[in-house]
């Protein structure tokens, strides 16, 4: 009995686009502008779409059809970011090869994604693990390396012997790998590392002018963590040696009661004195197998540790003799892996004092007086006096104020003023300076993996016997000091063929398990690969510039391609990805500006994050929950349109929604309507004003929307002008042609038929329809808002037409989310509609 067949319906359409190429991107045409519209491409995971996937694609397909009818030139392509741990994984247990795992599963998200009639052009799909990818993503790496910014490093990791990997600090528990409970020790790997951190002042500086959420520019910047301060140095007492500290608040050197040096700071065992040297050693051992998050938290009951070096350091302004302790709350790898201690002014340092019995001088006071509650942090609980300089401090005062005890020509400073004075008169005695830390570390690039792409880079390799054979395993040193670019014209260097991926017990990575690919003779002498693998965060730091020009076989895109299509216009994708992915592929691109490869310094415009949908029972989705809802399964019973309008319609685009498949019932009734009306026919009559004004209100309303992604209210709105044009027995052409527009590119396959069924299929259909147009002085006002009743209780609110019917105001409250849900699994015993006053349910 269904009128609307979705299947067929929605079958037909797909081919034609793909017959016609409708969605072929067009070559630029000079003055006309482009959008450059980007999903984050998915890994295809073994388990295929669910429908979180479909909510963001669905978002930027509707933008896509939308700046098409618009008239601009639209590049909206898919791909696949396919390496990857999981389809190693399943290679490990199964012994299936990953490539095999890998383009298994992009064929089932093919398929999937077709069905749901998003507009990519899939002329330029591409995979990360396409061997034609690969060779430039190898290229990106050696243009790095040959700029400085790729780099061996010794890097102390987690080696889990156990599970033969490298693991992240979040996979280590209480010293134990996470996944099965193993042993993990620190220890120095040979690693590469890319110099992110030279790019921390531009990647900061760039994140201003960008259309992204606050809440993306905000952890952006946290994780470069830019802070400014100044470094100042402290003479050892009779050694001739200095050490230097970085420092927030110079403004406070006067406060400091003694320095601490990080265990692993190189100075820290040269000036443990003789009597210190001991437990300093015993310390320094100790302290070596804890993380640095363990070494930093705060909690409750976690106790200070440290012990004293022995060693006195001298006040660049007092000439005072400071103690030297070392103590593992001061990292290695932060600043100068050194800090002067204000207990009365850090929380740390303060904590540590109180064990140790370490003084406490107190040289800042809170501006504003006594009680004037501006003292928080602590400031309330301090004693106010004056001059009180040793005090009891219960709690570190750690905000800005006046200097106190600091001695003339500071004391009375404000915070700022005094850290000026401070650190000019350093810098004249040649102590100390102006400086800048960033929280951003260099980027760990090589994983121990097989399913990645192999590191182009090679190492000489002296043999103990000139006549031996390194793949034989006869003796010999690999020359790690010195690598080798491989030549550009052997590149893509391709993974070799194994039986096993196992990591193995060689922490080089188990591609040292594949002799003949490792070793190879060149001009009689032997040369080692690279057995390390890039992380899987590579290939998605450049694929939005792949799209651009997929063919290219001779670079990685064109000079036209990038003036073509970058920067991207808008980027969809999820928050997961905030800091890494955007961080560093923005990094990436950086790079590739200041070498001349692109012409812009940022890649991604705007930015949008979709909410995550999930289950029914308002839980993350999950196979382990059993609350996954399949895409496959909604597009049987209801159709790719179904699903997509109600992905867009269930809220705010941005929000974190439950799936409810009750409610996909509402869309279908809507599509369904709008596809009625076009089997109707229109009628070629001039518009009555009340028509007139809701048309040109929906069309402003839908087009406002459509640009701020506010899609919910945008489809509300569309409901709003379907259920006036049901009134009519042959809706007025004018209206119903512009339903059609503005409906498709939410419902595409809807809005083909329905401009099919009114006779305007000619080119290139819908998709290239120019969008509506609207005129403000038609948009009058004829609306209120109202609120919604359920038994008694407003519950939510509607905008609609003075003049709307009962049966319009009940379909549209109806399917309000706070109506349906006190309205669920009970019968609607009265509905009460007064225009422009009030709705209202009476529920059983
Ligand atoms: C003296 C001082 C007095 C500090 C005061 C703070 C408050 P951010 O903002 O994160 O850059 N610090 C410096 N290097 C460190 C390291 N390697 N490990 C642990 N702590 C370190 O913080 C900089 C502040 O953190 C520095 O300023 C230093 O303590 C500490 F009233 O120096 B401060």
């Amino acid at each position: 009995s269904k009128l609307y067949n979705h299947k067929a319906i929605e079958a037909r359409w797909q081919q034609h686009w793909e017959e016609k190429g409708t969605f072929k991107t067009p070559e630029r045409t000079e003055g006309r502008p482009k959008k450059f519209v980007l999903d984050m491409f998915p890994y295809p995971s073994g388990s295929g779409l669910h429908v979180g996937h479909p909510e963001g694609y669905t978002a930027s397909d509707v933008m896509a059809r939308y700046w098409r009818m618009k008239g601009f030139d639209v590049l909206h392509p898919m791909g696949w970011d396919s390496f990857g741990l999981p389809a190693e994984q399943h290679a490990i247990l199964t012994g299936t090869h990953p490539k095999v795992t890998t383009y298994t599963n992009i064929d089932t998200f093919r398929r999937q994604l077709k069905m749901l009639g998003f507009s990519y052009d899939w002329d330029r799909e591409l995979a990360t693990t396409d061997k034609d990818y690969v060779k430039w993503t190898q290229w990106i790496f050696l243009e790095l390396f040959k700029a400085g910014l790729a780099e061996q490093s010794e890097a102390r990791v987690n080696w889990c012997p156990a599970l033969g990997t490298v693991l992240a600090n979040e996979e280590i528990i209480d010293g134990k790998s996470e996944r099965g409970d193993h042993p993990v020790v620190r220890t120095p790997l040979r690693q590469w590392a890319l110099k992110i951190t030279k790019y921390a002042d531009q990647l900061e500086a760039g994140l201003e002018g960008l259309n992204w959420p606050d809440g993306t520019l905000t952890a952006q910047k946290q994780w470069i963590g830019r802070s400014e301060g100044a470094s100042i140095t402290f003479d050892l007492e009779g050694t001739g040696e200095s050490m230097e500290v970085f420092t927030t608040r110079p403004d406070t050197l006067m406060g400091v009661t003694y320095l601490v040096l990080a265990p692993e700071h190189p100075l820290t065992l040269e000036v443990a004195t003789q009597e210190r040297r001991a437990a300093v050693e015993e310390y320094v051992t100790a302290s070596a197998s804890r993380s640095d998050l363990d070494r930093t938290s705060m909690g409750k009951g976690k106790k200070k540790t440290g012990t004293d070096t022995g060693a006195l350091a001298v006040h660049p302004i007092t000439g005072e003799k400071v103690p030297v302790w070392t103590a593992d709350y001061v990292l290695g790898s932060y600043g100068t892996g050194a800090v002067m201690a204000v207990p009365a002014h850090d929380e740390r340092d303060l904590a540590f004092a109180r064990t140790f019995e370490l003084p406490v001088r107190r040289v800042v006071k809170p501006s504003g007086g006594k009680g004037k509650g501006k003292g928080k942090k602590g400031a309330a609980k301090e004693e106010e006096e004056e001059g009180a300089g040793e005090g009891e401090v219960v709690e570190a005062f750690t905000g800005r104020g006046v200097a106190i005890n600091s001695g003339e020509g500071f004391d009375g400073l404000s915070t700022e003023e005094c850290a000026e004075a401070v650190v000019s008169q350093l810098e004249s005695q040649q102590h100390g300076r102006k400086e800048i830390n960033y929280r951003l570390r260099d980027w760990i690039f090589s994983r121990q993996r097989y399913w990645g792409e192999p590191i182009p880079i090679y190492f000489p390799v002296e043999m103990v016997d000139p006549e031996g054979d390194p793949r034989r395993g006869d003796d010999h040193k690999i020359c790690y000091d010195q690598p080798m670019p491989v030549d550009v014209s052997e590149l893509p260097l391709t993974l070799p063929e194994m039986e096993s991926f196992e990591p193995g017990d060689d922490p080089q990575g188990c591609l040292t398990r594949a002799p003949d690919w490792r070793f190879f003779q060149r001009d009689g002498k032997w040369f080692a690969r690279e057995t390390n693998t890039m992380p899987q965060w590579a290939g998605s730091c450049w694929y939005y510039l792949r799209f651009t020009d997929t063919k290219n076989a001779d670079a990685g895109w064109s000079k036209k391609a990038d003036k073509d299509w970058m920067p991207v216009d808008l980027y969809v994708g999820g928050q997961e990805h905030a800091v890494l992915h955007l961080l560093y592929a923005r990094f990436w691109h950086k790079v590739l500006h200041d070498l001349g490869h692109v012409k812009d310094p940022e890649p991604f415009q705007r930015l949008v994050h979709q909410g995550m949908i999930l289950g029914t029972d308002g839980e993350k989705m999950s196979k382990s929950r059993g609350n996954v809802i399949n895409p496959d399964d909604i597009v049987d019973s209801d159709g790719a349109d179904a699903l997509r309008l109600y992905e867009m319609f269930m809220g705010p685009l941005e929000a974190t929604k439950p799936w409810q498949t009750e409610q996909v019932a509402g869309v279908t009734r809507f599509r369904d309507r709008v596809y009625q009306l076009a089997r109707r026919g229109a009628e070629d009559v001039e518009l009555a004003p009340e028509t007139l004004t809701i048309l040109h209100k929906t069309m402003k309303k839908v087009s406002e929307d459509i640009d701020e992604l506010a899609f919910n209210t945008a489809i509300s709105a569309l409901m709003v002008l379907t259920n006036h044009l049901m009134t009519f027995e042959k809706p007025p052409r004018e209206a119903l042609e512009a339903l059609v527009r503005m409906v498709s590119p939410f419902a595409p396959h809807l809005g083909e038929e329905c401009w099919d069924l009114l006779g305007n299929n000619k080119g290139n259909g819908i998709a290239f329809a120019p969008w509506v147009e609207w005129k403000e002085e038609l948009c009058v006002s004829d609306s209120v808002t109202l609120g919604v009743q359920v038994n008694g209780k407003v519950r939510t609110e509607l905008e609609l037409s003075k003049t709307a019917s009962s049966d319009d105001a009940r379909a549209l409250a109806e399917v309000l989310p706070q109506v349906v849900k006190f309205t669920e699994g009970k019968e609607v015993k009265k509905f009460i509609y007064v225009p422009g006053r009030i709705i209202s349910f009476v529920v059983k």
